[in-house]
């Protein structure tokens, strides 16, 4: 746990008591806070009295009188659609409004940095998609290398949560724009910004609020380098505008639509290449085609960032390449599941948006797609690319039929629920064919979560195979 600072003996409220907010009620009393805890699910209340935390209800008339801060959870509005009433009342109050992210920026700082031999460093990862993949891989190349890793944030580990990181040690951050938008420090010292389509944007008003929510990673402390997917519009201003001039190479610009030319540092994978170029010259290569845990230009793009990233610390290209192999990807990220009678079974569950879903589609051929859930704000207007690698599309969720209708050209069954829509798929999958869960939707109408959603469908193909 990293201990916050500068908060002795101070009153600070918590709001939501899931895996950030218990952590940072832990790292803050453990520092030597008061911490004041609401969340308004009364199971959550209970678990953190039942480790002694005082509770108090916010939003009630007076709540911020003696308080000094309020932490809030990533998945609570603090702005739009509306704040919630207890960041509303706390601005009200003229009480400032944080995150466990702005917390460990700061407290780490303060925590015996001047006892390193060889200063710790921090990674964070943001964008829209490949975010987990991206720090979960740069994470797994360092611990390959024999370097002290750690990896938290979006991820599912709370930052708060991670040991207080040894000499030379390195955290890898995972960041959602949810985390950046609110953070009050954000300083690494390499940030990396995959790319941008739309998601989220009822929580930033806009593709402009979700664009500027990411920026803040790299505006408020200035990282010592900055790796930029430069393959969207977003990413190329911003790699423009931290650039002093053509060839700095605090930025390293990443690609995997194009090869990137020009005077500064770059990596860019083309038809399963990874290069790496800087002044000009050729300074590293990975094939990436036979790496099993990276299918699909957009894992190249994964791979891209995080051999910049690693690059940055000073790995050898042959070094991160070793730990490329070795990588076995994320559950629910273009997951093989099995493979029978010729049929690869492939669960990317955290296809939660379109762009991620069309991803997926260019990644396999021949498909059967199951899709479908709680559709995002934007339309699937960005799905059409990958469409033409659909055999048949097979619709879940409780608008499966209005999802369906959206598909231009796609022969799609109704099938509303998993068991059905597996069932249905193995029936009619042909040899060299794929089934691949990718919905391009929210999972919340039938599941909790991702997760659940991927787990069912693993699950669902599993023990029809068993039966077969
Ligand atoms: N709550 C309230 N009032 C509300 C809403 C929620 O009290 O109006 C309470 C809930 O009852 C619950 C708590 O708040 O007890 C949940 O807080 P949370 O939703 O912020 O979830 P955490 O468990 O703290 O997890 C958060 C991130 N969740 C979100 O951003 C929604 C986790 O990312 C992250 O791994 C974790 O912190 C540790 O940093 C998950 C996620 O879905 C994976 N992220 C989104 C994504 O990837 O698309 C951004
Ligand atoms: P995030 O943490 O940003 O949500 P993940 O690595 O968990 O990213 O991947 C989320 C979804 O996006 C998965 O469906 C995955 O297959 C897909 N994906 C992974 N990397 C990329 C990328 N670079 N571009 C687009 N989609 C991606």
């Amino acid at each position: 746990m990293i201990p916050v600072r500068g908060l002795t003996n101070e009153n600070v409220a918590i709001l939501g008591l899931g895996r950030s907010g218990l952590s940072a009620a832990r790292a803050l009393r453990e520092g030597g806070a008061i911490p004041v805890c609401w969340d308004d699910n009364p199971d959550a209340r209970a678990r953190a009295e039942g480790e002694g935390f005082a509770t108090r209800d916010l939003a009630r008339q007076g709540a911020f009188d003696d308080i000094a801060t309020l932490i809030v959870s990533p998945g609570i509005p603090h702005l739009y659609p509306a704040p919630n009433p207890v960041v509303a009342a706390a601005q009200e109050a003229g009480v400032p409004v944080d995150n466990d992210i702005g917390l460990f920026f700061r407290s780490l700082v303060l925590n015996g940095w001047a006892s390193h031999d060889v200063p710790p460093r921090v990674i964070a990862v943001t964008g829209s998609n490949g975010k987990s993949t991206t720090s979960a891989l740069i994470h797994h190349v360092l611990a390959h290398s024999g370097r002290e890793a750690q990896l938290a944030g979006n991820i599912g580990r709370g930052v708060l949560d991670i040991d207080p990181p040894g000499d030379g040690g390195i955290v890898v951050l995972e960041l959602s724009s949810y985390q950046t938008d609110l953070a009050r420090a954000l300083t690494p010292d390499v940030a990396v910004f995959t790319n941008l389509t739309p998601d989220h944007l009822d929580r930033h008003a806009g593709m402009g609020g979700y664009f500027a929510a990411k920026r803040r990673l790299f505006a408020e402390g200035g990282p010592d380098r900055a790796v930029i997917g430069v393959d969207e519009p977003e990413g190329r201003f911003l790699a423009g505008q931290l650039s002093e001039a053509p060839g700095d190479d605090r930025v390293i610009r990443v690609s995997a639509a194009q090869k990137l030319t020009g005077p500064g540092w770059q990596v860019f994978a083309r038809k399963g290449f990874l290069s790496e170029y800087r002044k000009g010259r050729q300074a590293g290569s990975i094939d990436l085609r036979p790496i099993k845990g990276l299918p699909g230009a957009h894992n190249h793009q994964n791979a891209c960032a995080a051999y910049a990233a690693c690059r940055t610390l000073g790995l050898a290209p042959r070094v991160i390449e070793e730990g490329f192999k070795s990588f076995g990807g994320l559950p629910h990220r273009s997951q093989l599941i099995a493979e029978a009678g010729g049929v690869a079974y492939v669960n990317d569950s955290k296809a939660t948006n379109v762009d991620s879903a069309a991803k997926a589609l260019l990644a396999f051929k021949n498909i059967r797609w199951i899709c479908g859930g709680l559709q995002k704000e934007g339309g699937l207007d960005g799905l059409t690319e990958g469409l033409p690698h659909v055999v048949k599309a097979y619709v879940i969720g409780r608008e499966a039929a209005g999802f369906a209708m959206q598909l231009p050209g796609v022969e799609a069954e109704i099938c509303t629920d998993m068991q059905t829509a597996v069932t249905r798929a193995m029936e009619e999958a042909e040899e060299g064919e794929t089934v691949l869960l990718a919905p391009a939707a929210a999972s919340f109408d039938q599941y909790d979560n991702f997760e659940q959603r991927g787990t069912d469908f693993t699950q669902t193909v599993l023990a029809l195979l068993d039966d077969a």
